[in-house]
């Protein structure tokens, strides 16, 4: 059994990712901790809090994060990704419920619950964050010997071959909240990357989606909040003439981070010591050092090559594990 604590910005592919964890059996979700990103911390909170209340997950804690990154001044959101309420435009129709037991935010904020949580449980608690890693880094500063206490730490964030998707070389967490992302892998915890090299290649389309929609609420959901998701991949495929922008669809991103948790078999890693760029025209860029050194600039120098990339993946495998788990284990 996996335990997870997912650290999350939902997000249409975030919500993609909580019920994922919340149905595989194999998984036990303990809490998700929120972070600013997709859009703000108000309604990423709100979102975390709806999606639990939606899917019927009222076991599940929930603790506020950061609202803004550690240093840098914040970059816009991404609404226009994932609608104005972050959740494909869908959350007004499914108000909470003020009475549900999960609806109270927990009394400690997201960096505190995850050094609480994993003192409570050394060394058994999978971190899997899929936002700006501003919550990770700020549990980190205030608890430098979090490491030794975390299973491991797998990341959605950075790119290591494929073209960014905010710039040429960066992917939005890591360019949300660069020094963060950089501070995190400056330490020893392991850390897989589940980047764009492998987000970017397991594609749901809107059959594959559709097949959800009768699988009780939770996938009814995750089938009308990508509709928003979806149109946006489908437009953007479209005018880069991509071949399959015929059939709309839209990359899996976060929930592919718990697929590392649960089938790592089902992706290949290179591995090395990590840096993430703070400023400049690279800025978010994830630079691994692939060889293993030595060089003349030392700036990758005293850092563990303990950062796991994944670069290749079993898609096939993934997104079918993905689409059967909603199927099959429906909560409501
Ligand atoms: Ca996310």
């Amino acid at each position: 059994m996996y335990k997870i604590i997912l650290d999350t910005d939902p997000g249409v592919d975030d919500a993609m990712a909580i019920a994922f964890a919340l149905l595989h059996p194999d998984i036990e979700l303990l809490a998700l901790t929120t972070v600013f990103g997709n859009v703000n911390i108000d309604l990423t909170t709100r979102n975390a809090q709806s999606l639990l209340e939606l899917f019927g997950a009222t076991q599940t804690v929930v603790a506020r994060g950061a609202a803004v990154p550690l240093e840098q001044t914040p970059n816009g959101f991404a609404d226009f990704v994932h609608g104005q309420d972050g959740l494909g435009n869908c959350y007004d129709d499914r108000p909470l419920t003020a009475s549900a037991p999960h609806a109270e935010i927990h009394t400690l904020d997201a960096a505190d619950f995850i050094i609480e949580a994993t003192r409570q449980a050394p060394g058994e608690i999978t971190l899997v964050a899929v936002g700006p890693m501003t919550n990770v880094a700020e549990a980190l500063r205030r608890d430098p010997t979090l490491p030794t206490r975390v299973q491991q730490l797998v990341i959605m964030g950075g790119t290591v071959t494929e073209p960014g998707n905010v710039s040429p070389v960066a992917e939005a967490n890591f360019y949300n909240d660069p020094h963060a992302a950089d501070e995190i892998l400056a330490v020893n915890w392991p850390a897989t990357i589940v980047g764009l090299d492998v987000t970017h290649r397991v594609m749901l389309q809107d059959p594959h989606l559709k097949s959800l929609a009768s699988a009780g609420a939770t996938g009814d959901f995750l089938w009308r909040c990508s509709r928003f998701y979806v149109d946006f991949y489908t437009r953007r495929a479209r005018q880069h003439n991509a071949s399959e922008a015929s059939i709309p669809a839209c990359a899996m991103h976060d929930a592919a981070a718990i697929a590392a948790v649960i089938m790592p078999d089902a992706f290949e890693r290179i591995n090395g010591a990590a840096r993430v760029i703070t400023e400049g025209v690279a800025v978010g860029m994830l630079a691994l050092d692939r060889k293993g050194g030595p060089y003349p600039l030392d700036y990758w120098d005293n850092r563990t090559a303990e950062t796991y990339a994944c670069v290749s993946l079993a898609a096939e495998q993934v997104r079918q594990t993905f689409l059967d788990t909603i199927i099959n284990h429906k909560l409501t």
